[in-house]
């Protein structure tokens, strides 16, 4: 037996020195070493022995599987040692090679726009209010004053998800959570994501609104009136001239529509503003007494104004975009001309 010993010690030494793969000496290990190896196997032998060879045969067995254990490590450094060095010849890195050029983003327009709204208004002493997308028929209409049979409440313009349940179509409903939980003085802007199912060169069913609201003790419509054109010479220039044309909102008595002097041909007529000199740029109004009554503000102690503006709409006329559609379509030959 223990001449069949030393012949398998002999051919595993050979064996292991001659594993050229990890995955070779892995399968050595397992073969000679293993639960089921040879040596293992002559351990179960080992009861076929004389008693008191037995002892020195165990031993020897012993001493064979350690050598092998060692001898295994010592392959494995080996082997590694010959992989990485074949690795780094086989992946030479040339460094004096040019760099693939690496593109950079740039701000979308109409978070440029967004930004540069808050901080002028924050400058103004405004503060940023936000508020949930998906809303109720509550905060988006009933609270702004706005009867179940007004057309804006037509299904065909406003998405509904259930009943009940919709995507809000201004951003006023924040104004409306606001004034709910808070006693005024208030003097806030809420921009955001609006959803209205109309799509167009001008309309995008999802677009971008900011509104403002002040209410306090003594807000006349003079107030919005100068508020509006600070906002309008901050945001366009102080060359760009605003004016208010009679309107009707159901939540703002009385209301207006705001012009600007055209950006493009500063009130001569042109394309842009269809001759006329002037462009669109929002509505406003002094907010309805109905509107206060309903979330528990006195009507009889404050008044307020608010406004509103398509962000989208400052975006295309600041950048001169043609097509509201071009700022949602994302294509990176228009967003590179932001940078
Ligand atoms: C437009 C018109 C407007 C308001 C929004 C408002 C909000 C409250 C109460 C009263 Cl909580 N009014 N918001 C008022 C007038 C006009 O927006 O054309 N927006 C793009």
């Amino acid at each position: 037996m223990k001449e069949e010993l030393n012949k398998i010690i002999k051919s595993a030494q050979n064996d292991i020195g001659q594993a050229g793969s990890l995955h070779d000496l892995m399968q050595l290990k397992s073969r000679y070493t293993g639960k089921k190896s040879i040596l293992n196997s002559f351990m179960q032998k080992i009861g076929t022995l004389p008693v008191a060879e037995r002892p020195a045969f165990g031993q020897t067995v012993n001493q064979a599987k350690a050598q092998l254990a060692e001898l295994l490590a010592q392959r494995e450094i080996e082997i590694k040692e010959k992989e990485y060095e074949s690795n780094l010849k086989s992946q030479v890195i040339d460094l004096t090679m040019p760099g693939r050029k690496s593109e950079s983003g740039s701000l979308h327009p109409i978070t440029k726009v967004w930004r540069g709204i808050e901080d002028i208004f924050i400058s103004l002493g405004f503060d940023v209010a936000e508020g949930p997308d998906v809303e109720d028929e509550f905060h988006n209409f009933d609270a702004l004053n706005t009867p179940a049979d007004h057309p804006a409440r037509n299904l065909s313009d406003t998405f509904y998800l259930e009943d009940d349940v919709l995507l809000r179509t201004q951003t006023s409903t924040v104004q409306v959570r606001v004034m709910e939980n808070h006693q005024p003085p208030i003097k806030i802007i809420s921009p955001g994501s609006c959803y209205r199912n109309e799509n167009d060169a001008s309309h995008s069913p999802m677009f971008h609104q900011v509104e403002a609201l002040v209410v306090d003790e003594g807000v006349t419509f003079a107030d919005l009136r100068d508020m509006l054109n600070i906002f309008v010479k901050k945001m366009f220039g102080e060359d760009i001239e605003s004016r208010f044309r009679p309107h009707f909102f159901p939540f703002t008595e009385p209301s207006a529509e705001i012009d600007i002097i055209c950006v493009k041909c500063h009130g001569k007529g042109c394309n842009l503003c269809k001759g006329s000199g002037w462009l669109e740029l929002g509505g406003a109004g002094m907010v309805d007494p109905n509107v206060f009554d309903m979330l528990g503000i006195d009507s009889e102690k404050y008044t307020g104004y608010a406004f509103g503006l398509g962000m989208d709409r400052v975006a295309m006329l600041k950048y001169k975009i043609p097509d509201m559609r071009l700022l949602f379509e994302n294509d990176v030959r228009f967003l590179k001309q932001f940078k």
